[in-house]
Formats: structure tokens, sequence, C-alpha cells
């Protein structure tokens, strides 16, 4: 299995196709799982990066390009995520950044953990029209809306389509997550969302959660 130095060298060295070669060998090979890899490889690689421009005002073009990397890489290994994923729990999860938030990769691992844990998870992408949203819940029948928010500035705006989504559809679920709703600073505390989860734990849990409740519907409580 390739550690997690061998991972970060190969990434900071983009060496792309070797990297991908390796992780699909090993996932071939169930020498890791999908959630070992997101967990102790991918995730850190992307979180851990700075972008220190000042000393290397190069970094911003690193971070693009490892950022494309990534991607490719979540890519490939979702159809290993979908021999892991846990069966489905009957719940459907649409999943959208607000317009103008460019930070899309943390709703597409968001959206691939919530899919792992059994829901049926539609990733819209970063940078989705508000019109179109609401348009699509008609024809979407979410039970939840996930949104994230990386940007602070772009808080007001998910204050704006959680808005527009109750006025269209009060029964469907808002949660919320992303570095912008980690401070909680004044204007989150007045947000008007469901649930807030702060990582992909936190996902694994409430998904836990919704299954309690199912047992205890089912066992009559
Ligand atoms: C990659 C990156 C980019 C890429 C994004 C590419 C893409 N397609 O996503 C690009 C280069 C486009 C970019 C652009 C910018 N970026 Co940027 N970027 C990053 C970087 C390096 C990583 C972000 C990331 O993907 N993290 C990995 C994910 C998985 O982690 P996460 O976001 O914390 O998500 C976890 C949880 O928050 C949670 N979660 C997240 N969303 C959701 C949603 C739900 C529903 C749930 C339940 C949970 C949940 O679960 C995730 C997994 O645990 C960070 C710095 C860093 N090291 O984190 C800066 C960072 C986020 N960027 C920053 C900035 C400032 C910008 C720019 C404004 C820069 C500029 N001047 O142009 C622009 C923003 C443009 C815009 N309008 O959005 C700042 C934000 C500062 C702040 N005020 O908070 C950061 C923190 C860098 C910094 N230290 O200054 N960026």
């Amino acid at each position: 299995m390739i550690n997690r130095e061998q991972f970060n060298d190969l990434i900071v060295k983009e060496e792309k196709e070797q990297l991908i070669n390796l992780l699909i060998d090993s996932l071939d090979k169930e020498i890791v799982s999908v959630r070992e890899l997101y967990k102790e490889r991918i995730l850190p690689s992307i979180e851990d990066f700075e972008c220190p421009f000042q000393e290397d005002p190069l970094c911003i073009w690193k971070e693009h390009v490892r950022t494309s990397t990534t991607r490719t890489i979540i890519e490939v290994i979702y159809p290993y995520l979908l021999k892991e994923r846990k069966p489905f729990n009957g719940k459907k999860i649409i999943m959208t950044c607000p317009s103008e938030e460019y930070h899309e990769l943390p709703l597409r691992v968001v959206s691939d953990w919530f899919e792992l844990n059994g829901f049926k998870s539609v990733f819209a992408g970063g940078n989705t029209p508000l019109n179109a949203l609401i348009m699509a819940l008609d024809y979407e029948k979410p039970d939840y809306l996930g949104l994230s928010v990386s940007n602070p500035y772009n808080l007001y705006k998910a204050q704006n389509i959680i808005d527009a989504v109750r006025e269209k559809d009060s029964s469907i679920g808002i949660i919320v997550g992303g570095r912008a709703f980690n401070k909680n600073n004044d204007f989150v505390k007045t947000m008007d969302f469901d649930v807030f989860l702060k990582n992909i734990d936190d996902i694994d849990a409430f998904a836990a959660s919704l299954m309690v409740d199912v047992g205890k519907k089912r066992d009559g409580e």
C-alpha cells in the first residue's frame, strides 16, 4: 500500500500517472479501502496544502494542479467506492454550493461520503444558479439539501438559498458544512439550517443516527 510519504511525494512532484497506477493497484489488490484512502491520504494532502504566496509565487499554480490531480483520483476511485458503500438508506440528498463559490472539491468529497453511507447523492457542483436549483427540487424530490461554503463571503448567498428552498418545500432538511461555517461567527448563528456537520466523521455519525431512527420506527417506538 502506498504510504502517506509516498503519496505526498508523488503529489508534490506532480507524478500523476504513477500515483494513479499505485492507487488503483492497491484498491484492486484490496490492500486499502476507499475509506482509508480518503481519510489517510487524499484529505490530508489537500487540507494541509498551504500557499505562502510571498515566498513561493508559483503556489497558486501548484494549488490548481494539486486540486485537479485530486479530482482525477476521486473520479477514478469512484467505482471502488460504489463497491464499498452501505445499502441504500432510502434518503436522497442533493449537493450544491452558492454561485461564485469555486471551492467545489469539498462538496465533491462530501457528496461521495454521503453516498458511501448509503444515501442517494446527487452532486450538482459549485456555482449552481439558484433558479436552476429551485426548479430541480420538483424534479429530484430530495429529502435533504447539502450546502458547502468555504468562502465566508458566500454565507449570505447560502442563506438566500436556504430561504428559497424553505419557501418552495419546507420538508427538505438543510445540511450545511465547509470552512466558512467552522468559525460559527455572528452571521452563522443567525442562519436557518437544520444540521451543521463539521467533517466526514460527523457525516458517518449523522447517517448512523438516521439508521437508529429507522430501527426505532420499525420497533414501534
Ligand atoms: C483547493 C483550494 C482552492 C481551489 C478550489 C478548487 C476546487 N475545485 O474546489 C481554488 C484554487 C479554485 C481556490 C480558490 C480560492 N480560494 Co481556496 N483553497 C483551497 C484549499 C487549498 C483547499 C480547499 C479544500 O478543498 N479542502 C479540502 C476539503 C475536503 O476540506 P474542507 O473544505 O474543510 O471540507 C471538509 C469540511 O469542511 C466538511 N464540509 C465541507 N463542505 C461540506 C458540506 C456539507 C453539506 C457537509 C456536511 C460537510 C462539509 O467536510 C469536508 C471533509 O472533511 C484551501 C486551504 C486549505 N488548505 O484548506 C484554500 C482556501 C479555502 N481558499 C481560500 C481563498 C481565500 C481562495 C480565493 C478567494 C483565492 C483568491 N484570492 O482568488 C479563491 C476563492 C474563489 C471563490 N470565489 O470561491 C482561503 C479561504 C479563507 C477564508 N476566509 O476562509 C483558504 C482557506 C486558503 C487560505 N488559507 O487563505 N481555492
